[in-house]
């Protein structure tokens, strides 16, 4: 489709997006932005990367990639012909026709967001503006951010967006590891402040995409993305009350979910686990209680969702606690050895990963607690005593077979689960990956015939 751009600016930063003249920024090189970059350079345009670790941009200019993602050969392959060069800072760079930001959202320790990287990028970028460049902020972040906050700093230098230069959001759809759903083939949904800005942002990521998706301003695409991840969060928080109330009521939720999948339309499985991992579910949310609070709005579903999901791991410990003790041992001094430390499958990322609040929870209990997660070599966690550094314990026969339980947290498919049935005593099974019944195996949100639940009147 060929863009219609009204303004002169427009339709000169027009030109030099459908000829390649562009030169592109990117700022922030992480799971979102390399592959953002690598996507802009095979079509053509000369990117600059800019990250504020050295360490990150060594290694780009270097022909490397530390993005699973994106290979070495992509990133050598671009530097090699001038097509992709990383720097730390803008300043002192050439002049860029667009700039696309794609720094981390965090939340503060107060669950508040943390919009500190976005605030130094756009200063950042403030100081290299000027007439005709268009900035996408891709961020995931709060409806408003784009128009309140990105475009008050870029107009101190006396440049109005929409008129001066262009200004637009698109929020991040990366789904790491995932190579069906690529950044070529995932639809992106664009929001320009004006019409101009829409036209130049779809113009630019048709460059490199399949399909834009235009909608009428920034905060409509900034909420897009919040309805995805909070879809996904409560509904989440919804399945893991279900696997709670079937824990009480001798019903398979496993076997429930299956079976609901089979309705094909009106129906999408969510599976209960151990928790909510990962830097965008647990978080996104949040951006968005956050914003509507500012206006008397309380977002019960976000909240709840959130509490239900939290207690899982101590649902979790209270399971492993009741399985010991039906094997007559208490935590405090029993052997736990976790399968999975990562908070998803094939995958090393360990933020917000329910598997270390199961792993704080016991030792706080007392227990001596191990691992075993091929993705994730060690990891630190926080204790009243300071903090514990564990590594990832080799998975041998003797491992799994020494457990007073194995607990399984991370579906990792590497896991020998045959293997894990034959030697363990005990397991806990939070993923339904073991898929054997045995007395020996308990699952949440399952009932376990074979285990004695009748309560033994004490011989005193
Ligand atoms: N989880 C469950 N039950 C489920 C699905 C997930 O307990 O049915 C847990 C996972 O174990 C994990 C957490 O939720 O701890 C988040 O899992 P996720 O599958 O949502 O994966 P993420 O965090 O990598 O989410 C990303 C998101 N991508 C972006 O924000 C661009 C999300 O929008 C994607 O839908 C998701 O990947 C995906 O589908 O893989």
């Amino acid at each position: 489709m060929n863009e219609t751009v009204r303004s002169p600016h427009g339709r000169t930063l027009l030109h030099r997006i459908t000829t390649r003249a562009a030169r592109v920024g990117v700022v922030g090189l992480g799971y979102a932005g390399l592959p953002l970059a690598v996507a802009f350079g095979r079509a053509g345009f000369t990117v600059l990367g800019v990250d504020t670790d050295p360490v990150k941009c060594r290694t780009i200019n270097g022909g490397g990639s530390d993005i699973p993602d994106v290979s070495d050969r992509e990133v050598a392959g671009l530097v090699a012909v001038g097509r992709l060069s990383a720097v730390a800072a803008l300043e002192g760079s050439e002049p860029l026709d667009t700039v696309n930001i794609c720094v981390p959202t965090p939340l503060r320790k107060s669950r508040d967001p943390d919009l500190s990287h976005v605030i130094a990028a756009t200063r950042a970028v403030k100081e290299h503006l000027r007439p005709g460049m268009l900035v996408i902020l891709e961020s995931t972040t709060y409806p408003g951010t784009t128009e309140e906050v990105v475009r008050a700093i870029l107009e101190e230098t006396g440049l109005l967006a929409g008129e001066d230069f262009f200004l637009a959001f698109s929020p991040e759809r990366v789904d790491p590891g995932n190579t069906t759903w690529t950044t070529q083939n995932v639809p992106k949904v664009v929001g320009g402040l004006t019409a101009d800005c829409s036209a130049l942002a779809s113009a630019l990521y048709r460059s490199c995409i399949d399909q834009v998706v235009a909608v009428s301003s920034p905060r409509t695409a900034e909420m897009v993305k919040l309805l995805e991840n909070t879809f996904r969060a409560v509904n989440i928080g919804m399945v893991n009350e279900m696997a709670l109330m079937c824990d009480r009521i001798g019903v398979d939720v496993w076997e429930v979910i299956d079976a609901a999948a089979t309705k094909p339309f009106g129906f999408m499985p969510f599976y209960p686990g151990p928790g909510l991992g990962g830097h965008c579910i647990p978080v996104d949310p949040y951006y968005l209680s956050w914003k509507v609070r500012e206006v008397g709005f309380e977002a019960r579903f976000i909240d709840l969702a959130g509490q239900t999901n939290a207690a899982m791991p101590h649902h979790v410990v209270d399971k492993i606690a009741d399985a010991l003790n039906q094997d007559g041992k208490a935590l405090r001094g029993s052997r736990v050895l976790l399968m999975g430390i990562a908070y998803k499958p094939e995958v090393g990322d360990v933020r917000e990963s329910p598997a270390l609040d199961v792993l704080t929870l016991l030792l706080k209990k007392g227990a001596f607690v191990s691992y075993h997660d091929p993705f994730v070599p060690s990891i630190t966690v926080q204790l009243p005593s300071g903090g514990a550094t564990l590594t990832s314990e080799p998975c041998t026969r003797e491992l799994l077979a020494t457990a007073d339980c194995v607990v399984v947290l991370t579906d990792h498919s590497a896991f020998d689960y045959t293997e894990l049935v034959a030697a363990a005593k005990l397991i806990v099974d939070t993923r339904n990956a073991v898929r054997t019944a045995a007395p020996h195996v308990v699952k949440l949100g399952a009932p376990n015939a074979g285990r004695t639940t009748a309560s033994r009147d004490a011989v005193l």
